[in-house]
């Protein structure tokens, strides 16, 4: 396929994407700026190349014109937060919103992948408004901590640099690094209450100073 139609397919997959960032950022200002703990930390966006979009489509056997509609990641969002807890509140933020409908969800913190990998991923479809009309995009929106995110941005550029086989005695080392995470996680949760109220004030203060 001409690249010309490669980036008129995947117009819409960037709208939605940056729209969907904008928004969420959105969500994280408006809680600071009422004094409240915002769930959300960060929030980062991509379309996936179309290299990325073929390699997977070979390894799943997709055929091309099928893509579209067995690809559930072409758009992807990834929010972080700081503690477990706060993934939960983000789920039910994305299933209260009437501009975004859940197609499917999976838990990969309750049901830990294989590889040590944690995180929570939902599928949403998401409408943008195109020059041929409305489009339902689906976007797959992944939830995690800091260190749940740590963890995968390493693993995910040893797959890369091991092209997907990495060695048994780095495979061993993330392993326990996972569960280390996991732990790390889990104690911070316990002093979760006494963090958001040091990180509110700290926010109350900075808004008094800029409202000087
Ligand atoms: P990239 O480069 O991040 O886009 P399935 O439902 O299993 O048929 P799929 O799409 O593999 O299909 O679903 P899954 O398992 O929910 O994974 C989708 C994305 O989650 C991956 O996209 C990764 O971003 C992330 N992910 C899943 N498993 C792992 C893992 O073991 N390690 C890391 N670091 N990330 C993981 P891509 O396209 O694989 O990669």
């Amino acid at each position: 396929m001409e690249i010309q139609l490669w980036k008129e397919i995947l117009d819409p997959y960037e709208l939605a994407v940056k729209e969907l960032t904008v928004k969420f950022n959105h969500l994280i200002r408006e809680h600071r700026s009422r004094g409240l703990y915002s769930p959300i930390e960060q929030v980062n966006g991509r379309v996936k190349t179309i290299s990325s979009i073929l390699d997977k489509a070979q390894k799943k056997k997709i055929r091309i014109e099928d893509i579209e509609e067995k690809l559930g990641d072409i758009a992807g969002i990834r929010i972080i937060c700081q503690f477990v807890e706060d993934i939960e509140k983000v789920v039910e933020i994305i299933h209260n919103r009437t501009d975004m409908t859940v197609k499917s969800e999976k838990d990969y913190i309750k049901n830990t992948k294989k590889s040590g990998y944690r995180s929570y991923h939902i599928i949403i479809y998401y409408e943008v408004q195109t020059l041929k009309g409305s489009r339902r995009i689906p976007v797959e929106i992944q939830i995690r901590t800091l260190a749940m995110n740590f963890w995968s941005t390493i693993e995910h550029s040893l797959q890369y640099k091991y092209k997907g086989s990495i060695p048994e005695h780095i495979r061993t080392k993330l392993t326990s690094a996972s569960d280390a995470i996991l732990l790390l996680d889990n104690e911070m949760s316990s002093v979760r209450s006494e963090i958001m109220d040091a990180q509110n004030s700290f926010q109350i203060q900075a808004n008094l100073v800029s409202d000087i």
